[in-house]
């Protein structure tokens, strides 16, 4: 395995709701350095990439339909170096959220002189565009914009777009779609797979399946993991929550075949909201999952 590097990126600019920006510390508030380290790896902190604040003056642009797309940018651009660092020096990068935007960044640094693919489990598609988001929140755009669809600003993050071709992406465990992101994703070439189908077939036969499918002529994948994508009955410190997510076992089945099928090369782990939270509970269930991924088995 690789030695792992901790990154932590405290934005809350893509999302709606304040209070993600404390994600990484509460993370490593429960000893997630000192708990890898447990499992046996090399893993180092590499602490926060700076990231501007609504009250220092982050400036929220003239477009109503991308809130604060400058300092978004801006972090995304640095976090895709930062990450790209690591790579070249053999590291897996886990990155530490912060809002979901924040995965245009990590994902166009990690794929950076190669070519990987990308499991996104979440509630939401995080597919909308400057033409279909309801909201403005560039946090639900990060899968569009990776997969080649949005402000040229996001989709360019890579330097070469798309980022991630959409055969080489898999959506797992979604839920919830705003009506013109539906429509979207349909005809994207995604293959999803949504929770009617871990109903239906079982999170095993699901995961194998997402896998697989991202694994043809890619040098691994990285995994984006959406703490929205639980339910919010055992995960409720997150912003945008939606009755009906995968379970606490279902959560760490998913980690624990990324981790046996040994492609995963770097990770993240957002939209932890510690304000929305009840004693650090998701971020604890987001360190044990992270756990799950790197290897840690009950026996
Ligand atoms: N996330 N589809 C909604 C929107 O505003 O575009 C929600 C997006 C949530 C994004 O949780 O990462
Ligand atoms: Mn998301
Ligand atoms: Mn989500
Ligand atoms: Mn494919």
């Amino acid at each position: 395995m690789y030695p792992i590097a901790l990154l932590g990126v405290p934005i809350d600019l893509g999302a709606g709701r304040r209070g993600v920006d404390m994600g990484p510390s509460a993370m490593r508030y429960t000893g997630l350095q000192a708990r890898i380290a447990a499992l046996g790896h090399d893993v180092c902190d590499l602490g926060n990439v700076p990231t501007p604040m609504i009250e220092t003056g982050a400036p929220l642009g003239d477009d109503p339909r991308l809130r604060y797309l400058d300092p978004i940018w801006r972090v995304c651009a640095e976090l895709a170096d930062r990450v790209a660092t690591c790579v070249q020096q053999g590291q897996l990068p886990l990155i530490l959220g912060g809002d979901h935007s924040l995965a245009m960044g990590s994902v166009s640094g990690s794929t950076r002189g190669r070519q990987l693919g990308l499991i996104w489990i979440d509630a939401h598609a995080d597919f909308n565009t400057p033409e279909t988001t309801p909201s403005g929140n560039i946090h639900g755009m990060s899968l569009a914009a990776l997969s080649g669809r949005g402000h040229p600003l996001l989709t360019g993050l890579a330097g070469r777009v798309p980022a991630i071709p959409p055969d080489q992406i898999a959506l797992v465990a979604v839920r919830d779609l705003d009506p013109l992101e539906r429509e979207a994703l349909r005809t994207s070439g995604i293959h999803t797979f949504t929770m009617h189908d871990i109903d239906r077939r079982g999170m095993a036969a699901v995961m194998e399946q997402a896998i697989s499918c991202i694994s043809h002529a890619t040098d691994g994948y990285h995994v984006s993991l959406d703490l929205d994508v639980i339910d919010p009955k055992i995960a409720p410190g997150v912003g945008t929550p939606v009755l009906g997510g995968i379970s606490y076992r279902e959560a760490h089945l998913a980690m624990e075949l990324i981790a046996q099928a040994g492609g995963l090369r770097s990770l993240d782990v957002v939209e932890v909201n510690p304000i929305l939270d009840i004693h650090n509970a998701t971020a604890e269930l987001a360190v044990e999952l992270v756990l799950s991924a790197l290897g840690k088995r009950i026996l």
